[in-house]
């Protein structure tokens, strides 16, 4: 399986996203599609930030206008069900991700139903209404119940992507261990077996190279089984990490321009 990169820049975290989704401008928002789609990009994150107004509006407005200018697959990134809904509509076509849902009965029952109807996929979180577990045991447990739910409610294993979630490595430095050995395991649970992702840069936050914490921890995690991930799919040293990961795991064939040709998938 060759590694799926979701861009991560379209997040009202960043300032001039967040600016955007407020002002209901489209210019920032179609360059980093189009910028990131050119990256590889497979899916790109859309998360309207914790600033927006209306976060079903805005939601619905942002995949309106990222599908005028990508025909990647979008990954609706919220909380607000109704909000992810509203832009499954809009986008009218199988294909997206639903991101995300944590191991909570309440919330199953309306992803799961809602990822089947507009065959769309989902991002599964490692964690419930007691947060998120240090132990990969606990971790893979909930992933267990997941890939459960998934069989029934009726949505196919390689629509699942079952998010470990990493945390900062500055303040939760024991969680970085303990998600790669939950991602060794998830990838046993059934076969054939669920994606997995990451958000992958929480776990640079605030440490002083980034991309050097990102594209280390990348490297062992896609050789712990870690097939996509929420990244900058702008760090080209990052994307070459990558790609050369998945080429010497023999995910990819090897030719003399692996990396471009990693970026044209
Ligand atoms: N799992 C899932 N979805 C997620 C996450 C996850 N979505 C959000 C996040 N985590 C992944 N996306 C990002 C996007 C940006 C950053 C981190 C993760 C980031 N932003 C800068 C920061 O906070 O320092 C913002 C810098 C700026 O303002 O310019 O690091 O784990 N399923």
């Amino acid at each position: 399986m060759a590694f799926m990169m979701i861009g991560e820049r379209i997040n009202g975290m960043f300032k001039d996203i967040g600016e955007a989704v407020a002002k209901f401008d489209p210019k920032p928002i179609q360059d980093w599609a189009v910028k990131q789609t050119q990256a590889g990009a497979a899916y790109l994150d859309l998360n309207v930030g914790p600033t927006a107004a209306d976060r079903k509006k805005s939601m619905e407005w942002m995949a309106k206008i990222i599908s005028e200018v990508s025909d990647v697959p979008i990954a609706l990134d919220s909380t607000n069900y109704d909000a992810i809904e509203a832009a499954l509509q809009v986008i009218g076509k199988p294909g997206a991700l639903i991101n995300s849902c944590p191991n909570e009965r309440a919330k199953i029952e309306r992803v799961f139903p809602m990822a089947a109807k507009y065959g769309a996929g989902i991002v599964a979180l490692t964690m419930d209404k007691s947060g998120i577990p240090l132990n990969a045991d606990a971790r893979v447990a909930h992933a267990m119940e997941l890939v459960a739910a998934a069989d029934e409610f009726g949505v196919p294993t390689d629509s699942l992507f079952i998010d470990p979630l990493i945390l900062p490595c500055n303040v939760a430095q024991a969680h970085a261990p303990e998600v790669l050995e939950a991602l060794r395991q998830i990838k046993t649970l059934c076969d054939p077996a669920p994606h997995t992702t990451l958000g992958l840069s929480n776990v640079s936050q605030n440490t002083i190279d980034r991309s050097l914490v990102n594209r280390t921890y990348v490297v062992m995690a896609i050789c712990a089984g870690l097939d996509s991930a929420i990244i900058d799919v702008n760090d080209e040293t990052m994307v070459e990490s990558i790609a050369t990961a998945d080429m010497l795991l023999n995910h990819a064939i090897y030719c003399d321009s692996y990396v471009k040709v990693f970026r044209q998938r």
